[in-house]
């Protein structure tokens, strides 16, 4: 809404433009239309500053959009016979920001303690090794599955079942956390098994 005094016309009484009185009276007839036309215009700069205000926020957007943000996908825990004390899980990372990122840790319900593991080969043994972090470079994904690098699943409630999913929270540093749900099977293959055509 225009004031007209805005205008810079005086004498005229009418309070807020638009809408205009009907009948306009004849004393205020100029000033309604130099108000109404500089209403317009102001609206315009109204418009133009709503939508560099518009821009702003959107490239602020996506700059935070492309600051963080790794991206999980194809998480899975490995079903194990009920015995055995620990298990593995895996998934893959993708780096889609600008900087590097480092996977410091992970956590997963109904699990009390993991830890990130690699696997090398030493004296012609593979042998699972623990990872502070790791890194993942602009533009990378670096997956965690079998033979390689894993999630190490300690002190679980109980071994998760197959079929069953889990929450899976992936830990970044300085980029606070990532969850998805993990699925539970137990094989890498995705276990086709159940779905046979009839
Ligand atoms: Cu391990």
């Amino acid at each position: 809404m225009i004031r007209l005094a805005e205008t810079g016309f005086r004498g005229c009484s009418l309070p807020v433009l638009p809408p205009a009185p009907n009948p306009l009276p004849r004393s205020c007839q100029r000033c309604y239309s130099v108000g109404r036309q500089k209403g317009v215009l102001v609206s315009r700069e109204l418009m133009v500053l709503l939508f560099r205000g518009g821009l702003f926020l959107l490239l602020l957007l996506r700059s935070v959009l492309a600051q963080a943000e790794p991206t999980v996908s194809e998480a899975w825990i490995r079903a194990l016979p009920p015995t055995q004390p620990v298990t593995a899980a895996y998934a893959a990372v993708t780096n889609s920001g600008a900087e590097l990122v480092k996977l410091v840790g992970a956590r997963i319900e109904g699990v009390g303690r993991v830890e990130i593991h690699t696997t090398r080969e030493v004296d012609g043994l593979m042998r699972m090794q623990q990872l502070q972090e790791l890194a993942i470079a602009p533009g990378q994904t670096v997956a965690l599955a079998p033979g390689g690098a894993h999630f190490m699943l300690f002190e679980l409630e109980a071994m998760p079942r197959p079929g069953e999913s889990r929450s899976l929270c992936l830990l970044f540093e300085g980029a606070g956390e990532q969850c998805v749900t993990a699925t539970v099977r137990k094989s890498a293959e995705a276990d086709h098994s159940h779905h046979q055509h009839h």
